[in-house]
C-alpha cells in the first residue's frame, strides 16, 4: 500500500516537471531565392519539416519564404538555412534570414 502511494507520488512530481518545462521554441522567417512554381516550395518544405527541432515548416511560393518554427535547442537557424542550400530540386536554391 505504502509502495503505491510512493509510486503514485513520484509519477505526479515527474508529471509536474514535465510540465514546468516546456519545450523551447522559437520562430524564424526565411526569404527563400531560387524557386519558380509551387513544386519547389512543396521539395523545400518537406526537408525543413526533417530537419531535427523542427516544428513546422511552412514554405510559400507566393511570397517567397518560409516560416519555421523550431526548438532552439535542438536547431540553429544556420542548420535551417543548409537544408534549404541542399534540397535537390529543379532549381538550386538559396536562404537568407528575414526575420527572427
Ligand atoms: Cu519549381
Amino acid at each position: 500500500m505504502l509502495r503505491v502511494l510512493v509510486l503514485g507520488l513520484v509519477v505526479s512530481l515527474a508529471a509536474m516537471s514535465l510540465a514546468a518545462a516546456p519545450p523551447k521554441e522559437a520562430t524564424v522567417k526565411l526569404e527563400v531565392i531560387g524557386m519558380h512554381c509551387e513544386p519547389c516550395a512543396d521539395v523545400i518544405q518537406a526537408s525543413l519539416q526533417k530537419v531535427k527541432g523542427v516544428k513546422d515548416a511552412k514554405v510559400s511560393f507566393n511570397d517567397k519564404e518560409a516560416v519555421i518554427r523550431y526548438d532552439p535547442d535542438q536547431c540553429k537557424v544556420e542548420t535551417l538555412v543548409q537544408a534549404v542550400r541542399e534540397t535537390k530540386g529543379m532549381a538550386e536554391f538559396s536562404a537568407k534570414v528575414k526575420t527572427k
